[in-house]
């Protein structure tokens, strides 16, 4: 396996040598490097919410998910919708509902990263961009991360598919505003504690982040997609876009199961374009894929892309 692993990396090397447009898709495992955690791992846990995936038949029709990936998927049962999903904390329904609790986990999850460093991994994609645009070739991540922390590294050319934890926007007018803000309203300080016995903080609305817009005090939300929302259209009109043109696809960190972007790494394959899996663990698309480094890919990624 050793000696695989190592004819692999050669391989890959040769790959990227001559790849004039590479496509980096990123998850939560990126982040995980600079200490955020991840969505699915085994302790992900807010409060009751477990993010584990329950699909129905529908859905599955819908992505076209293989029965054969169905083991991957981890799905303990077939019961649905099954209790305290996430989706019924990161969904437009949640919101409306209780946008107290909501705000409370974007609250935790805000000041979680609000203090976190560009990783190797972050700093290796960086540099690789600026290294290659003076060769003119292009360097595109695509990323799941809500967090700010490719652009900290310093990537230029980001498409964050999945919006940003550091935006709010206004229920009622629509604007979209960076907000760094620790903590972001005085209702929410210390609030958010992730612990299985905390109770709701049910803060009354009108205390939760408003709009500061001229005479709007809408209530703002964080700018993120949520579980059911589509996303934006024009960022993904140019994620289409890169992957028509990318000769080399990387996926990173990502368990690839939340769609659509999921389907991104193997709709590259399909064109034949190389594309190397940088994860700990294999995961439902690992199959499609011309390469596998499984690891940390603060360790896996860097050597790959100097
Ligand atoms: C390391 C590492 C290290 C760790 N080194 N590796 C049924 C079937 C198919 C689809 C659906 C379905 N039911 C509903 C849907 C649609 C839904 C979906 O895909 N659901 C799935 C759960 C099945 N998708 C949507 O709703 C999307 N919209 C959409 O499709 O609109 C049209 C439509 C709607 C409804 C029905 C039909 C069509 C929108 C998806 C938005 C996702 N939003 C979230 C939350 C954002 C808000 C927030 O921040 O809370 O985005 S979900 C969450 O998952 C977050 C992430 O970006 C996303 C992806 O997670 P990621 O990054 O892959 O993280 P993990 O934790 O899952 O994985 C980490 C990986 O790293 C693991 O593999 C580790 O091994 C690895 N790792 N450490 C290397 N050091
Ligand atoms: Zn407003």
């Amino acid at each position: 396996l050793f000696l695989i692993r190592l004819s692999d990396m050669s391989e890959f090397r040769k790959a990227f040598a001559k790849a004039k447009n590479i496509a980096i898709i990123t998850g939560a495992g990126v982040s995980a490097e600079s200490g955020v955690p991840t969505f699915r791992g085994e302790h992900e846990k807010w409060r009751k919410w477990h993010s584990q995936v329950h699909l129905n038949k529908e859905a599955m029709s819908d992505y076209n998910i293989l029965p054969s990936e169905l083991h991957s998927l981890n799905l303990s049962t077939w019961i649905y919708p099954p209790p305290s999903l996430p989706q019924d904390l990161a969904s437009p329904e949640a919101f409306s509902r209780n946008p107290s609790r909501v705000w409370e986990f974007y609250h935790y999850r805000r000041e979680l990263v609000l203090d976190k460093k560009p990783s190797a991994v972050h700093l290796a994609i960086a540099e690789c961009e600026a290294r290659l645009k003076k060769q003119g070739r292009s360097v595109v991540v695509i990323t799941q991360c809500q967090d700010d922390l490719h652009r900290q590294a310093g990537s230029k050319h980001v498409l964050k598919i999945h919006g940003s934890l550091l935006e709010t926007r206004c229920m009622s007018c629509g604007q979209v505003t960076v907000n760094k803000q620790s903590p972001i309203c005085a209702a929410l300080k210390s609030k958010g504690a992730p612990g299985a016995n905390v109770s709701d903080a049910q803060i009354p609305v009108d205390k939760l982040p408003r709009c500061e817009e001229r005479d709007c005090r809408g209530l703002l939300r964080p700018n993120v997609v949520f579980f059911g929302e589509t996303l934006d259209s024009h960022i993904l009109t140019n994620v289409e876009k890169e992957m028509e043109l990318c000769d080399l696809c990387l996926v990173v960190g990502t368990s690839s199961i939340v769609y659509p972007a999921a389907m991104f790494g193997p709709r590259v394959a399909a064109r034949g374009v190389p594309v190397a899996e940088f994860n700990m663990n294999t995961t439902p698309k690992t199959e499609y894929f011309m390469y596998h480094f499984q690891g940390p890919c603060g360790t896996t990624l860097p050597p790959a892309l100097a």
